[in-house]
């Protein structure tokens, strides 16, 4: 055996030893925690949003949406652990998917916001690995995420991706990924 390989085993076991160590010292504290939720962790801040104003300074009229709108996740709670892919499905009531492009009154398509922190509600939603568009009217997707602690937040957009007035927007949750 070479000394690279040996050197590697003894890894892995301190390893092995690290994990079962933890473990056990897990059940001694926190014994029957093992849900999706942990009850003592706090509520995820809101996003520091812009507030909503009815026309953008270059004069395009928001698309209106009713007050009744709302946007949620139907699978996900604020506090759950979950393993990658992360499957997200968006709940939206009171208002209709359309594909962006379409203008149909009553209508946006989603926008899932992974750690975002801070937007601007009027203006159009960037386009990036942290605003992602379903532009083709998806409500679902499912998400490689990394280990570790996430937000997620909805955001329905017009068919510019435009957000409507009022916002129409989903709590900021946070999910963590084992
Ligand atoms: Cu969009």
């Amino acid at each position: 055996m070479s000394v690279t390989s040996r050197l590697a085993l003894a890894g892995t076991t301190a390893a092995v030893f690290a994990l079962s160590g933890c473990g056990h010292s897990m059940h001694g504290h926190h014994g029957g925690m093992h849900g999706a939720m942990n009850p003592n962790a706090q509520a995820t801040a809101p996003a520091k949003v812009t507030a909503s104003t009815p026309v953008l300074t270059s004069g395009y009229k928001k698309v209106e949406a009713p007050a009744a709108a709302r946007l949620y996740f139907v699978n996900l709670t604020d506090g759950a652990t979950v393993s990658s892919p992360v499957k997200v499905v968006f709940g939206l009531s009171g208002m209709g998917v359309a594909p962006a492009g379409v203008e149909k009154a009553g209508t946006g398509h989603h926008h899932l916001l992974v750690n975002v922190n801070e937007w601007d509600a009027n203006a159009p939603l960037p386009a990036n690995d942290n605003f992602r568009h379903f532009g083709a009217g998806q409500t679902e997707v499912s998400l490689d995420l990394k280990p570790g602690q996430h937000t997620l937040q909805l955001v329905l957009g017009d068919q510019n991706h435009i957000p409507h007035h009022p916002v129409v927007m989903s709590d900021r949750i946070t999910i963590t990924v084992r």
